[in-house]
């Protein structure tokens, strides 16, 4: 049936006369049954991919797009004087997620599909998702985030699992999401859950009993764990995740007759990150239990389980005392000494590779490095830091097991969804071939001296600048200029991302501003980003931020040169709407210290020039793009991890020798920013950058600030600039996650 008819059948009114919310739930019926119709993709072998986190984002449109349904519906509504983008917004977006990690793991998902490869997800049903971000008083506020109110996308099945913790039994409930791939076939995410959650016993915002397990378990991602009852939460939220993981995947193989023995033959386990590290000693003791001895047992798994590594930062390699095991996970001690005495007596006792250290503190990602069969970092740099430093004892024991693979994000989102116009322009331009060999994109370099080609991306990117402005006036209450320069930086807040040292830069140019030196164009500057609830110095930067933002919307000359928007609840919804809007791609990290960085890749894709550190995945984009057209500045990964290992670096040196830094910092605490801002939070903040740094901010104030001028007039050249535009999109094919995924199969997992 023709769409229009089937959404009419669907209604008992008109298309035109329904409202946004009920052709919502009438597309969201004819999507349900399009799903309902695809078949799973089968396969000799299948892969689990196992994450605490799916930051999967709102699922209408991209379901539209996989099914190859968007267009067709849009033409439809349009013609009804409707809008599938403004029916899209009502869908509540999925709080499953925080970062790149998780977005990683959806984009990896749609790929996984997509290539009509086996592998489902599994993951954790968070009522309250990581948190709803306020503003108050130019401060972040968390609240619970009741994202699963009007639910459409989560299907409760009849799959319960008995899982053991701290001695009790309590019982599981899986959950599905339909992950349809766009390529006709379908895969699906497993999130379990326990009936007996209770969102009232949540106050204060994101306040709870901490030890009420049958009540809190899949509240929150990532619950405070900064004393001992969050920290015992989240290796009850972690083995509660792995051990239903366990007992899906042997209770699959089962139903298809498949010998337990052979389990590394019929199944590939990817652990993102440590959080999901006790699959390796659960899926050990359950195999023991079905009869096969130690030896076997741990062979077997070693031969299944695959771990990546996503940061080198010490604080997120989990490390668990082994007290805290023992209280929750009784079960997994035996094992976990058996393996712990395995390497003792294999490597002679060496203690960096020891699984539990001399402080009784069990180390995860040691024991995925010692049984799993491949160790992977996600990107060139971030690995080869791994195997020379990070994780060189590692590397010198298991070379073979070390392997790279450069992250990626699905173009159906992150351009045919988010970008319509760029997508339709290239499809007109070079065909549509690289909807699927993303590597086509280079066609586009044909027209690189095009000048009705260039102006073309440049109106779509100013109509993108427009739809941001409308969007910032209606949700921030902030007036911005379409025709100024859109910086942009959003993603996670934290140090080393270096936030503060965008706003140091916004400081420079407001007192520039104020002594009279007016930059060429207006330049706005959007932030996106949310702290971890017991991350202090994030929200200090926060607060700076904003201080900044009204301190300068309010100023009648400042106003003219210059706009700060901090933007409210980052989320994916909010990046589709940033990225296709970028002119300047803000990833300043440390050197050495962002594993790859992903946002980087989707501003690149919708034409942003990237000013950059040659951190992460931005080493590689700066290869393929040619140095004419990224903008790079700072010290190496080298010189960095120098200073490191050397305590080379006083903040204070930077502070006191250099009248620019100076004035900034100081700024900080000026009489203006104390007017708007909290005196303790300002003070706290300029304190750190002064004597502590740990992320050395003023190591690279310099040649930021001398970088970015050079960025900022190189706009002002426009045939340039639309030219590096051109070329950043064409070369963006090798950032598919189809590519990622394809690489991941080839080298780890072998599905077909
Ligand atoms: C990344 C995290 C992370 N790496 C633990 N590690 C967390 C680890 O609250 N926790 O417990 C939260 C986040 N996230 C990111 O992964 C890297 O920083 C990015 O550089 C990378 O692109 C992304 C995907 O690989």
């Amino acid at each position: 049936m023709e769409l229009e008819t089937l959404l009419n059948s669907r209604l008992n009114k008109s298309i035109k006369e329904a409202s946004n919310t009920e052709l919502f739930y009438a597309i969201t019926q004819i999507v349900n049954q399009k799903k309902l119709e695809l078949p799973f993709i089968k396969g000799e072998k299948k892969l689990y991919y196992i994450s605490a986190e799916f930051l999967i984002g709102k699922q209408l449109g991209k379901n539209l797009i996989n099914l190859g349904l968007y267009h067709e519906l849009d033409q439809v509504l349009t013609k009804n004087n409707k809008s599938l983008k403004q029916i899209e917004q009502i869908e509540k977006e999925p709080s499953l997620g925080n970062g790149g990690l998780g977005r990683l793991a959806a984009c990896f998902l749609d790929s996984i599909a997509t290539l009509n490869l086996q592998g489902d997800g599994i993951g954790l049903n968070y009522h309250l998702g990581l948190f709803h971000q306020e503003f108050k008083d130019r401060k972040q506020f968390e609240v619970a985030d009741e994202w699963l109110q009007d639910n459409t996308i989560l299907h409760p099945t009849d799959v319960h699992f008995p899982i053991e913790l701290a001695g009790k039994t309590y019982v599981s409930h899986m959950y599905d999401v339909d992950i349809v791939g766009y390529n006709g076939q379908k895969n699906t995410l497993h999130l379990f859950d326990l009936d007996t959650i209770d969102e009232s016993i949540v106050h204060d915002g994101i306040e709870f009993d901490k030890t009420d397990i049958a009540r809190n378990l899949t509240l929150f991602l990532y619950p405070d764990d900064r004393n001992k009852d969050g920290q015992l939460l989240r290796i009850y939220q972690q083995y509660f995740m792995v051990s239903n993981a366990a007992q899906l995947i042997i209770q699959e193989e089962k139903e298809k007759g498949h010998c337990l023995d052979d389990l590394d033959k019929h199944v590939s386990i990817q652990i993102n990150d440590t959080h999901p590290s006790m699959i390796i000693p659960e899926l050990i003791r359950l195999l023991i239990q079905e009869g096969i001895p130690f030896e076997k047992a741990v062979s077997i798994v070693t031969n299944t389980c695959a771990y990546t590594n996503h940061t080198i930062l010490a604080e997120a390699l989990e490390k668990w005392p082994l007290d805290y095991l023992q209280e929750v996970v009784p079960q997994l001690i035996p094992i976990i000494h058996d393996l712990n005495h395995s390497i003792h007596t294999a490597f002679h006792g060496q203690p960096d590779l020891a699984i539990i250290d001399e402080q009784n503190r069990v180390h995860m990602a040691r024991i995925d490095m010692h049984y799993s069969s491949s160790i992977n970092g996600v990107a060139a740099l971030h690995t080869e830091i791994l195997k020379n430093q990070e994780l060189k004892a590692f590397y010198t024991i298991y070379p073979n097991k070390f392997n790279n693979k450069t992250n990626g994000i699905t173009f159906r989102r992150w351009i045919m969804h988010c970008n319509p116009d760029l997508a339709n322009l290239i499809d007109r331009l070079i065909g549509n071939s690289w909807h699927k060999n993303a590597n086509q994109l280079e066609k586009l370099l044909a027209f690189s001296e095009d000048e009705h080609v260039l102006n073309q991306l440049d109106e779509i990117k100013y109509k993108n600048k427009t739809f941001l402005a409308q969007q910032i006036k209606e949700q921030e209450g902030i007036e911005v200029d379409p025709n100024s320069i859109f910086d942009i930086q959003v993603k996670r807040l934290h140090e080393y991302k270096r936030q503060q040292l965008n706003a140091l830069w916004i400081i420079h140019k407001y007192l520039q501003i104020k002594a009279g030196q007016f930059p060429k164009r207006p330049i706005t500057v959007i932030f996106g980003a949310k702290a971890a609830p017991a991350y202090d110095m994030a929200k200090n930067i926060i607060h700076l931020i904003i201080c900044l933002q009204d301190l300068i919307q309010h100023d009648p000359v400042v106003n003219q040169h210059l706009k700060v928007v901090m933007l409210n609840n980052y989320n994916v919804a909010k990046s589709e709407m940033v990225v296709p809007a970028c002119d300047i791609s803000e990833q300043i990290s440390l050197a050495s210290k962002e594993a790859s960085g992903t946002g980087n890749m989707k501003f690149m894709l919708n034409g942003a020039i990237t000013l950059g550190t040659n951190d992460g995945a931005n080493v590689e984009i700066r290869q393929l793009v040619g140095d004419e057209n990224i903008y790079t500045f700072g010290k190496s990964s080298d010189e960095v991890i120098h200073l490191y290992e050397t305590e080379g670096y006083h903040a204070m040196d930077y502070y006191q020798n250099n009248a620019i830094i100076h004035d900034c910092i100081d700024f900080i605490t000026s009489p203006e920013l104390l007017a708007l801002g909290d005196e303790k939070m300002l003070s706290s903040l300029k304190n750190n950058l002064i004597h502590a740094d740990w992320f050395m901010t003023l190591l690279d104030v310099n040649s930021y600030f001398t970088v970015k001028e050079s960025l900022l007039a190189c706009y002002e050249n426009r045939n340039v600039w639309k030219k590096k535009v051109l070329i950043n999109i064409a070369k963006a094919g090798f950032f598919s996650s189809d590519r990622t995924i394809e690489e991941y199969n080839r080298d780890i997992w072998h599905l077909k």
